[in-house]
């Protein structure tokens, strides 16, 4: 695969991990996953972490990965670039995986202390992609395998956090998100 046939990989077999948590900026409100409890003086994960945000974000990615699937085939050949479609076990893992890593991040937030809307560089961008890719691993390992080499990771990896702050400042723009991270 060329670089531009990489890129192109590892964008769209990654979109329906990045829409989510976009999703759950337009979706959230409503109560919060850890109900208000505390631990060790803070919130579990903040009132950041809600039902609706989380359900919105994954439905909202599985659609997306369910749209890409049938458009596949057309795009492919337009772009002369094989693109994936997507096993609902791969789409769910991506989409589902993503919320869980933002979930897991707020909760380590909160753990060194940092308030709901702190920035915790790094982790902000790549939380999500890390545990989306390894429950897609987990339960479509051949599918992942096929898709996911060496360099369309290293891709993601370089990618992921310049378009995760790129939507980011767009949304904090737009009004949507509270701060641009
Ligand atoms: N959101 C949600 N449920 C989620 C993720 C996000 O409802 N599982 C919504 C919330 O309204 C949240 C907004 O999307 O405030 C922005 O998401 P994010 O930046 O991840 O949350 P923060 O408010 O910054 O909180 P935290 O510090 O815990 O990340
Ligand atoms: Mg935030
Ligand atoms: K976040």
């Amino acid at each position: 695969m060329n670089l531009v046939a990489t890129v192109v990989v590892a964008f769209w077999a990654m979109l329906p991990a990045y829409v989510p948590n976009n999703a759950a900026v337009l979706f959230g409100g409503g109560a919060p996953i850890d109900g208000g409890r505390t631990w060790g003086g803070r919130r579990v994960l903040g009132d950041g972490k809600t039902w609706r945000g989380t359900a919105g974000g994954t439905v909202t990615g599985v659609l997306v990965a369910l749209v890409l699937s049938a458009v596949a085939p057309t795009v492919g050949d337009a772009l002369d670039v094989a693109v994936p479609t997507f096993p609902l076990a791969a789409a769910v893992a991506l989409a589902f995986g993503a919320m869980l890593g933002d979930v897991l991040a707020s909760f380590l937030k909160r753990r060194t202390g940092r308030e709901r809307g702190a920035a915790f560089p790094l982790v902000d961008q790549l939380d999500f992609v890390v545990v989306a890719l390894a429950l897609a691993a987990l339960v479509a390992p051949e599918w992942f395998g096929t898709w996911f080499t060496l360099p369309v990771l290293a891709v993601v990896v370089v990618l992921t956090p310049l378009l995760h702050v790129g939507t980011n400042m767009i949304a904090y723009q737009l009004g949507l998100k509270d701060e641009p991270w």
